[in-house]
């Protein structure tokens, strides 16, 4: 029987990874898995939960064996602009957990899915159309760890046998959990701004142009990629996929279809600023696309329009 861990299941992406698994799989089957007490939280409590702190093998190696662990999905990690912050704490983490992670999964036999980033592509890869095997000289931690963690997982599969897969993720765009210190958060927050406030102050430039996705889209790539049949997978711990190109000045427009007195100003935060001109502009998916059918169902309007539906009830203007 497939017994699956999430850990960082509390973050952006885990707390909606988790009841989207559950719903496939059962709830007993997914094992929610954080180093905050889902308490603080508020969410993760309609199946099993455990506290784990990854870069503690023995916390690890225990959690994997008492459920039987088949499958992690890892998603305990830094982002960019906190990581800039906290670069030693950055490397901890997303390495330090994911080689301890990686030794579990090689010593219990456990399919890992990693996610990658934009972040790992730097100011010498071409921006546009960015191909799915290039130049990676990323020049933000972040993008190192990202960078090693794609190369570590494909030494694991090549050499120790383990199935790991991954994805080059965009910027996420969720009506759930809030982002935590990413370079892309302002494509969130934008939307929370915009319902209670009617304006937003955008920290990246108005033609900052950045790969995105929404939520469910990444959700459902995650969960394909690891069903997908293995023969056909080449590039299987660093698939490009994206969805749309958003720069401020576009979403804005999109927002001013619902909100038609939205106004956006810019107050440029220069850290954000040099990540987000470091990263491309557009990915090529199409080794995605080919290799394990890849597609998303979300453009920009529907992902706007969906973002309405469920923050309006939500969220109170001006609160
Ligand atoms: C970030 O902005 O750090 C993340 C990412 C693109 O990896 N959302």
């Amino acid at each position: 029987m497939k017994k699956i861990l999430v850990t960082g299941a509390l973050g952006q992406i885990g707390s909606e990874l988790v009841p989207e698994l559950r719903r496939r799989f059962g709830a007993e089957a997914v094992i929610a898995s954080d180093i905050r007490r889902r308490a603080a939280a508020g969410n993760g409590d309609d199946g099993p939960f455990e506290f784990l702190d990854c870069t503690r093998i023995r916390q690890v190696q225990d959690v994997v064996r008492r459920h039987g662990i088949t499958t992690i999905y890892h998603m305990a990690a830094l982002l960019s602009a906190v990581a800039e912050e906290k670069p030693q704490a950055a490397w901890d983490l997303n390495m330090g957990g994911l080689y301890r992670v990686l030794e579990v999964a090689r010593q219990h036999d456990c399919a890992l899915f990693s996610p990658s980033s934009i972040g790992a592509f730097g100011p010498t890869t071409p921006p546009d159309h960015t191909p799915q095997v290039t130049i990676q000289r990323p020049t933000t931690i972040y993008g190192v760890t990202k960078v090693a963690a794609e190369l570590l997982c494909d030494y694991y599969a090549l050499h120790l046998g383990v199935d790991t897969r991954g994805l080059r993720l965009p910027g996420l765009i969720s009506h759930g959990a809030p982002p935590g210190g990413g370079t892309t958060d302002y494509a969130v927050d934008i939307f929370h701004q915009a319902i209670r406030h009617r304006r937003y102050t955008c920290f990246l430039g108005p033609g900052s142009c950045l790969d995105m996705m929404y939520m469910p889209d990444a959700i459902r790539a995650m969960i394909e990629l690891m069903a997908a049949d293995p023969g056909r997978l080449k590039h299987r711990n660093a698939f490009n996929v994206t969805a749309m190109q958003l720069t401020p000045e576009r979403l804005a427009g999109e927002i001013r279809k619902h909100i038609p007195d939205f106004v956006i100003d810019y107050d440029i935060d220069p850290v954000r600023q040099a990540i987000a001109d470091s990263w491309p502009n557009s990915m090529d998916d199409s080794a995605a696309r080919e290799e394990w059918d890849w597609a998303p169902r979300y453009d920009l309007a529907a992902m706007a329009k969906d973002m309405f539906d469920n923050l309006s009830t939500r969220l109170n203007p001006s609160d």
